[in-house]
Protein backbone atom coordinates (compact mmCIF):
# COMPACT_ATOMS: atom_id res chain seq x y z
CA UNK A 1 0.00 0.00 0.00
CA UNK A 2 1.17 3.67 -0.69
CA UNK A 3 1.41 5.93 2.28
CA UNK A 4 1.19 8.97 0.38
CA UNK A 5 -1.92 10.48 -1.88
CA UNK A 6 -1.64 9.07 -5.61
CA UNK A 7 -3.13 11.29 -7.94
CA UNK A 8 -2.75 9.50 -10.99
CA UNK A 9 -5.71 8.38 -11.94
CA UNK A 10 -7.73 11.51 -12.62
CA UNK A 11 -6.55 12.13 -16.15
CA UNK A 12 -9.36 14.32 -16.70
CA UNK A 13 -7.50 18.34 -16.69
CA UNK A 14 -4.84 16.57 -19.79
CA UNK A 15 -7.11 14.14 -22.09
CA UNK A 16 -8.39 16.01 -24.68
CA UNK A 17 -6.07 18.54 -24.72
CA UNK A 18 -4.40 20.05 -27.84
CA UNK A 19 -0.99 21.46 -26.50
CA UNK A 20 1.30 23.36 -29.00
CA UNK A 21 5.27 24.15 -27.33
CA UNK A 22 8.67 25.62 -27.95
CA UNK A 23 11.50 24.40 -25.88
CA UNK A 24 14.11 26.99 -24.95
CA UNK A 25 16.60 25.70 -27.70
CA UNK A 26 13.69 26.73 -30.65
CA UNK A 27 12.36 23.31 -31.03
CA UNK A 28 8.44 23.59 -31.96
CA UNK A 29 6.07 21.41 -31.41
CA UNK A 30 2.41 19.49 -30.79
CA UNK A 31 0.71 17.14 -28.90
CA UNK A 32 -2.95 15.81 -28.94
CA UNK A 33 -4.12 13.68 -25.75
CA UNK A 34 -6.65 11.27 -27.20
CA UNK A 35 -7.15 9.27 -24.79
CA UNK A 36 -5.75 7.93 -21.23
CA UNK A 37 -2.77 6.36 -22.93
CA UNK A 38 -2.69 7.18 -25.90
CA UNK A 39 -1.95 10.85 -27.78
CA UNK A 40 -0.70 12.18 -31.32
CA UNK A 41 1.96 14.92 -32.26
CA UNK A 42 3.65 16.81 -34.67
CA UNK A 43 6.76 17.92 -34.90
CA UNK A 44 7.42 21.32 -36.29
CA UNK A 45 11.35 22.73 -36.39
CA UNK A 46 14.14 20.98 -34.46
CA UNK A 47 16.64 17.70 -35.57
CA UNK A 48 13.37 15.54 -36.60
CA UNK A 49 11.44 18.62 -37.40
CA UNK A 50 8.14 17.21 -40.23
CA UNK A 51 7.71 14.07 -38.19
CA UNK A 52 4.47 12.75 -36.98
CA UNK A 53 2.96 10.13 -35.29
CA UNK A 54 -0.86 9.28 -34.37
CA UNK A 55 -1.88 6.80 -31.62
CA UNK A 56 1.18 6.51 -29.53
CA UNK A 57 0.68 4.44 -26.46
CA UNK A 58 1.88 6.09 -23.54
CA UNK A 59 2.19 6.01 -19.90
CA UNK A 60 0.43 8.85 -19.13
CA UNK A 61 0.28 10.35 -15.05
CA UNK A 62 -1.06 12.67 -12.71
CA UNK A 63 1.85 13.64 -10.35
CA UNK A 64 0.16 16.89 -8.67
CA UNK A 65 -2.33 19.81 -9.32
CA UNK A 66 -2.96 20.45 -13.07
CA UNK A 67 0.60 18.68 -13.42
CA UNK A 68 1.01 15.63 -15.84
CA UNK A 69 3.83 13.11 -17.28
CA UNK A 70 3.68 11.32 -20.47
CA UNK A 71 6.34 9.14 -21.16
CA UNK A 72 6.95 6.70 -24.07
CA UNK A 73 9.60 4.36 -26.31
CA UNK A 74 8.86 4.61 -29.69
CA UNK A 75 9.15 2.49 -32.27
CA UNK A 76 12.65 3.93 -33.42
CA UNK A 77 14.63 3.07 -29.66
CA UNK A 78 13.87 6.92 -29.09
CA UNK A 79 12.51 7.50 -25.53
CA UNK A 80 10.69 11.08 -24.61
CA UNK A 81 8.87 11.67 -20.61
CA UNK A 82 7.43 14.81 -20.53
CA UNK A 83 6.31 16.82 -17.35
CA UNK A 84 3.80 19.13 -18.43
CA UNK A 85 2.33 22.08 -16.22
CA UNK A 86 -1.17 23.22 -17.25
CA UNK A 87 -1.30 26.08 -14.84
CA UNK A 88 2.47 27.69 -15.45
CA UNK A 89 2.31 26.17 -19.29
CA UNK A 90 5.93 25.29 -19.19
CA UNK A 91 6.72 21.82 -20.14
CA UNK A 92 9.86 20.17 -19.43
CA UNK A 93 11.10 17.13 -21.84
CA UNK A 94 14.04 14.81 -21.72
CA UNK A 95 14.28 13.12 -24.93
CA UNK A 96 16.77 9.57 -24.88
CA UNK A 97 18.21 9.64 -28.74
CA UNK A 98 19.39 6.52 -29.69
CA UNK A 99 22.65 7.26 -31.53
CA UNK A 100 22.09 6.44 -35.35
CA UNK A 101 18.74 9.08 -34.79
CA UNK A 102 21.14 11.54 -33.27
CA UNK A 103 23.18 10.68 -36.41
CA UNK A 104 21.08 10.74 -39.37
CA UNK A 105 17.82 12.38 -37.71
CA UNK A 106 16.11 13.01 -41.59
CA UNK A 107 15.97 8.86 -41.80
CA UNK A 108 12.99 9.34 -38.97
CA UNK A 109 11.26 12.18 -40.53
CA UNK A 110 7.91 10.91 -41.92
CA UNK A 111 4.49 9.86 -41.12
CA UNK A 112 5.64 7.27 -38.92
CA UNK A 113 2.36 4.98 -38.55
CA UNK A 114 3.04 4.22 -42.54
CA UNK A 115 7.30 2.82 -42.09
CA UNK A 116 6.48 1.32 -38.16
CA UNK A 117 8.65 -1.77 -39.75
CA UNK A 118 11.36 0.28 -41.52
CA UNK A 119 11.33 2.38 -38.24
CA UNK A 120 11.79 -1.19 -36.28
CA UNK A 121 14.31 -2.25 -38.39
CA UNK A 122 16.38 0.98 -38.05
CA UNK A 123 16.32 0.74 -34.35
CA UNK A 124 17.84 -2.63 -34.30
CA UNK A 125 20.40 -2.00 -36.32
CA UNK A 126 21.72 0.71 -34.62
CA UNK A 127 23.91 1.67 -33.13
CA UNK A 128 21.88 3.02 -30.36
CA UNK A 129 24.84 4.12 -27.89
CA UNK A 130 26.11 6.52 -26.92
CA UNK A 131 22.18 7.78 -26.22
CA UNK A 132 22.13 11.73 -27.11
CA UNK A 133 20.41 13.08 -24.11
CA UNK A 134 18.12 16.20 -24.44
CA UNK A 135 16.89 17.75 -21.60
CA UNK A 136 15.00 21.19 -22.17
CA UNK A 137 12.14 23.32 -21.00
CA UNK A 138 9.23 24.68 -23.35
CA UNK A 139 6.90 27.43 -22.75
CA UNK A 140 3.61 26.16 -23.85
CA UNK A 141 1.59 28.98 -26.26
CA UNK A 142 -1.54 27.26 -27.24
CA UNK A 143 -3.91 24.91 -24.31
CA UNK A 144 -7.00 24.21 -26.58
CA UNK A 145 -9.60 21.62 -25.44
CA UNK A 146 -10.96 19.63 -28.35
CA UNK A 147 -12.11 16.27 -26.25
CA UNK A 148 -10.90 13.17 -26.22
CA UNK A 149 -10.57 10.51 -28.91
CA UNK A 150 -10.92 12.61 -32.31
CA UNK A 151 -8.57 12.06 -35.39
CA UNK A 152 -9.01 14.85 -36.87
CA UNK A 153 -6.76 17.18 -34.44
CA UNK A 154 -3.73 16.05 -36.20
CA UNK A 155 -3.56 14.78 -39.18
CA UNK A 156 -1.63 15.66 -41.64
CA UNK A 157 2.14 16.71 -41.45
CA UNK A 158 3.41 20.12 -40.25
CA UNK A 159 3.16 22.72 -40.95
CA UNK A 160 -0.59 22.62 -40.83
CA UNK A 161 -2.15 24.47 -38.31
C1 LIG B 1 8.67 15.91 -27.55
C2 LIG B 1 10.01 15.63 -27.70
C3 LIG B 1 10.40 14.57 -28.53
C4 LIG B 1 7.74 15.13 -28.23
C5 LIG B 1 8.14 14.10 -29.06
C6 LIG B 1 9.47 13.81 -29.21
C7 LIG B 1 5.52 14.76 -28.67
C8 LIG B 1 9.82 12.70 -30.11
C9 LIG B 1 10.94 12.68 -30.79
C10 LIG B 1 11.21 11.57 -31.73
O1 LIG B 1 10.50 10.59 -31.74
O2 LIG B 1 12.15 11.68 -32.48
O3 LIG B 1 8.20 16.94 -26.78
O4 LIG B 1 6.46 15.48 -28.04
Amino acid sequence: MENHPHPSDDLAELVGKHLIYTYDNGWKYEIYVKGGDVFDYRIHSGIVGGRWVTDQKAFIRKVGEGIFKISWDEPTGTCVSLSINLRTRILHGVIFFPRWVANDPAKTVCYQNDHLDLMRRYRDEGPTYPKEVVDEFATITVIEDCGAGRDDVINCPPPCV
